[in-house]
């Protein structure tokens, strides 16, 4: 049976990054007898070369990955596969399919199935299923139309060893670090998380915390490196140094072998010493990105991120310490934001002198999220918000979307102006660079609209 699995991109103003995904499946279902799968990149093809793929292929089955703000285009391009080959089964996966499943079947007939959770095992027994002529029935994970209801089979339990999945598949691409352009890799070491922010899915998708053993992940990362010719490796776990040992134990093996590969990682400055972080520099750790997300005590307890400002300040400064580039993250619009909350990330803000940063817009309501769960029990959304045409849903039950930007924008100023004007217009190159070129304009009418306008009209957010 022949499948296509299709990534419908990624929004503007983000540097490509592979879909893993959609890369482990792939290698899993080629593993285990379904040789003839394909994969197709919505980001760096056109609609056009999709329909092509279609007709030429005519899989039988076809995998689409839908997040929520991309909901729109997994859609779309579940539409125009059905077009062009209406034989065609077309089966959903990924963070937004398994909160919505119920209403993605109900709602979009071009969706066949969903596979809820994790979905290397429940893709190859669905595969399995349909190659055999028989129906979803009892295939943990999946949900499916039948007799005009929708039937959703219980989850079955997640993967108990990681090590065990093949490594996912590599698509070439590249990406600028430190001014120069260099074929890139993305590995992911772990699954879940044990904390329980409030705006996250990851808990209620991943569940429990599964960690790769520093043999297999260093396994990957020499694979990438010898037979992809990678030269720079982004660790895309939330919080890469969850288990700190672990993170030790995955440096001392890449020094070991004497991997000399540049990389980064994200995690949270409880996670750090000065000791694993000097160890991780030395085994080519060169940039960490830390969510801060608020000084202010009362937000950071309102959105259950246990870090206090002091652990950022002192993981930051360890970390420049060890000479690596720092990515902060602030979040703008949590619940109980005000001026005065503001200003009290300002402050950290001068202290902390991040290198690269970024900074909400507002704070997003996703599904599967404590927030968005409140939002619906305060009677602020309602499951139909996910039909509308707006790609995310901002959290204004408290404050309107302009005073949010105005915060962004004065924390964007802090920010940009901590290292000094050069340091500024420094990142402003680099971010240009990130940007594919088609994807500029709209780019920087964003940047432009969130950032310079702020820099320069010297509004310390006092409204008119
Ligand atoms: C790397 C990453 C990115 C990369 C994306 C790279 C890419 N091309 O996929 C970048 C930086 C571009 C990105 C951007 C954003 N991201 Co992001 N991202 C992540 C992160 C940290 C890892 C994703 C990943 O690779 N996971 C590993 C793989 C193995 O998991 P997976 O993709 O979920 O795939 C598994 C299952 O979902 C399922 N599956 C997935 N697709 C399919 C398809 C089929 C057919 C089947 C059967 C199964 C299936 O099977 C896979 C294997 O088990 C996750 C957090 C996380 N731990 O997952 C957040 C996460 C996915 N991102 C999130 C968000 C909010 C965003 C942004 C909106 C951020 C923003 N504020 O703008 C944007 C939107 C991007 C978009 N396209 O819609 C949320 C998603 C919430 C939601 N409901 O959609 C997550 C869960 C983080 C969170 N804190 O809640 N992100
Ligand atoms: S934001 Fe990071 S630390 Fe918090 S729950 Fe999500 S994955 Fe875990």
């Amino acid at each position: 049976m022949r499948i296509l699995l299709i990534s419908p991109g990624s929004p503007a103003s983000f540097a490509y990054q592979a879909p893993l995904g959609l890369a482990y499946i792939l290698s899993y279902l080629k593993q285990n007898g379904f040789a003839d799968t394909a994969f197709f990149d919505r980001y760096n093809s056109g609609e056009g070369d999709l329909r092509k793929a279609v007709r030429r292929l005519r899989p039988a089955l076809v995998g689409i990955q839908c997040q929520t703000p991309m909901r729109h285009e997994a859609l779309r391009l579940a539409r125009l596969v059905k077009d062009e080959h209406p034989e065609a089964r077309v089966v959903f996966g990924g963070v937004h399919a398994t909160f919505l499943s119920r209403q993605l079947l109900e709602h979009y007939p071009q969706v066949d199935y969903v596979v809820r959770g994790e979905g290397e095992v429940p893709m190859l027994d669905l595969a399995r299923r349909l190659a055999a002529g028989r129906e979803a029935d009892g295939v943990a994970n999946v949900s499916f139309r039948t007799g005009g209801r929708v039937v959703e089979n219980p989850l079955g339990p997640p993967l108990g060893n990681l090590d065990a999945l093949p490594f996912p598949e590599y698509f070439e691409h590249y990406g600028e670090e430190g001014g120069a352009r260099k074929k890139t890799g993305e590995i992911l070491t772990a699954r879940g998380c044990g904390a329980a922010c409030n705006y996250c899915s990851v808990p209620n998708f991943w569940g429990r915390p599964r960690f790769r053993t520093p043999g297999n992940v260093a396994d990957e990362i020499e694979h990438l490196v010898r037979n992809h010719g990678v030269q720079y490796v982004r660790i895309v776990d939330d919080t890469f140094t969850a288990d700190m040992d672990r993170a030790a134990a995955i440096s001392d093996e890449i020094l070991r072998r004497g991997l000399e590969v540049p990389w980064r990682c994200a995690t949270r400055a409880d996670c750090v010493s000065k000791e694993l972080l000097a160890l991780m520099a030395r085994a080519g750790c060169i940039y960490v990105s830390y969510g801060v997300e608020s000084a202010s005590p009362a937000i950071l307890k309102t959105i259950h991120k246990n870090v206090s400002p002091e652990q950022a300040e002192q993981a930051i400064a360890w970390s420049q310490e060890a000479g690596m580039v720092i990515e902060v993250c602030f979040m703008v619009g949590n619940r109980g934001e005000s001026q005065q909350t503001i200003d009290e990330s300002k402050a950290l803000i001068r202290r902390l002198k991040p290198e690269v940063y970024c900074v909400s817009a507002a704070v997003y309501l996703f599904p599967g999220t404590p927030l968005y769960r409140y939002a619906e029990q305060q009677g602020f959304v309602d499951e139909t918000v996910w039909l509308k045409d707006e790609p995310v849903v901002p959290y204004t039950a408290e404050q309107p979307l302009s005073q949010l930007a105005e915060w962004q924008a004065q924390l964007m100023r802090e920010l940009g102006m901590a290292r000094g004007f050069w340091h500024y217009l420094a990142h402003v190159r680099r971010v240009a660079h990130h940007t594919p070129l088609r994807r500029l304009p709209r780019a920087g009418y964003h940047f432009l609209r969130t950032n310079l306008l702020a820099l320069f009209s010297g509004s310390d957010g006092k409204r008119d």
